[in-house]
């Protein structure tokens, strides 16, 4: 699994209109993609997704944005993926995020960051099954 990372275009993103460019910027990135969904959370659901962060002060806002609206989400293929993406979408907070990455060109706070980037090969795997069967990735 060292070359798949998966990702969620969040509803941010998806609600100013930004799915195209964000995807078109991940292809000419050199990311294929091995799965993808339009679909949109419930707040259990997101939850579930977001179990690692429960404890954090920011957890209830967070499952509260990502069900309000809908999402994509995506397997993507890339040699080194995970870091690659990471590198791709730029820092969690996108007024610190470098010059051209997705944050920096889509993102307007910390927490409605535009884009979710899996930060290792475990959680890709995890996330990806999360979402996916084994007859929609290819
Ligand atoms: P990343 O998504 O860059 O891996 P994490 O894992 O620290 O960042 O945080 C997971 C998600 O939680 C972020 N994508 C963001 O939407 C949200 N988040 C992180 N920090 C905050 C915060 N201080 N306030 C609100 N939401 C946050």
């Amino acid at each position: 699994m060292t070359n798949r990372t998966f990702t969620m275009i969040k509803p941010d993103a998806t609600a100013k209109g930004h799915t195209g460019a964000i995807l078109d910027q991940i292809v000419k990135a050199g990311f294929t993609i091995k799965a993808m969904k339009w679909t949109k959370l419930t707040p259990d659901k997101a939850g579930e997704f977001y179990e690692v962060h429960k404890e954090r002060p920011f957890y209830s806002e967070l499952v509260q944005f990502m069900s309000s609206g809908p999402i994509v989400a995506a397997i993507l293929e890339k040699e080194n993926a995970v870091a690659e993406f990471r590198k791709l979408i730029g820092a969690t907070n996108p007024a610190q995020a470098d010059e051209g990455t997705i944050r920096k060109n889509f993102a307007t706070s910390v927490g409605e960051n535009a884009v979710h980037g899996s930060d290792s090969d475990e959680n890709a795997n995890i996330e990806g099954n999360f979402f996916f069967s084994l007859l929609e990735r290819f």
